[in-house]
């Protein structure tokens, strides 16, 4: 696999050790009456990447390349939600309560499942998390070491929340990092723009960002 072009300059594809990470593609916060919206949030802007997600996974599925679901979630006994969790802010809705599409964030649940169009198909994995970062109290090292993976390329909401937070937990676990810019959102506009410069400031600190023409075209040759 040749280099994918990328800011701050190419990334050194290794198609045996390459995957892609979709973080927590949910109805809960991409549709209304969902924990996005609880926050206070517009939610409208997640819906829209759907497309490119969705191109990116066609483009891993085509190469034979390992697929990656996570989800952000709890239990039905919320045992695994902090207090801290549960309590911050000023939601309509909080994690545990039932919503309109049931009790919110909590595994099972219709509002926690991954938005329809993007679902994992048979043989990826699916990672249910109860933090912001993907390898925080779960399988996912153990799962990325069992396959040789040493490369990830993320795409998923939102920016500067989950998907900075498992970049920055991969990133100091060894993996070199690569953010899909159109397969990624923020409810927040600038915030999107401002997580992109500082994760590939100062020599890809965190990582690369790329765009996903280049990145399916990098594959196409896996
Ligand atoms: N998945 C994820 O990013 N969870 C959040 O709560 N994000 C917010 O931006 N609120």
């Amino acid at each position: 696999m040749a280099a994918i072009e990328a800011q701050p300059f190419p990334f050194p594809a290794r198609p045996n050790e390459l995957a892609l990470i979709v973080i927590d593609m949910q109805r809960d916060f991409a549709e209304a009456g969902g924990f996005g919206e609880s926050l206070g949030n517009d939610v409208s802007r997640i819906g829209k990447i759907v497309p490119d997600v969705k191109r990116l996974l066609e483009g891993f599925r085509a190469a034979s390349l390992p697929v990656i679901h996570t989800m952000e979630c709890h239990r039905p006994d919320l045992s695994d939600l902090p207090p801290a969790k549960r309590d911050r802010g000023n939601p309509t809705l909080r994690i545990g309560d039932q919503g309109p599409m049931g009790r919110v964030l909590i595994a099972g649940e219709a509002g926690t499942s991954i938005i329809a169009e993007l679902a994992p198909v048979d043989g990826e994995i699916v990672i249910e998390k109860p933090g912001k970062g993907a390898f925080y109290a779960t399988g996912l090292g153990q799962a990325l070491a069992e396959k040789g993976i040493t490369q990830l390329v993320f795409a998923g909401v939102t920016t500067e929340v989950c998907v900075q937070s498992t970049m920055r937990e991969a990133n100091d676990r060894g993996f070199e990092c690569l953010l899909a810019e159109e397969a990624t959102e923020s409810y927040f506009p600038e915030f999107k723009v401002a997580a992109l410069s500082m994760i590939r400031a100062q020599g890809a600190i965190v990582g690369w960002t790329a765009h996903v023409d280049d990145i399916l075209k990098g594959i196409s040759h896996a």
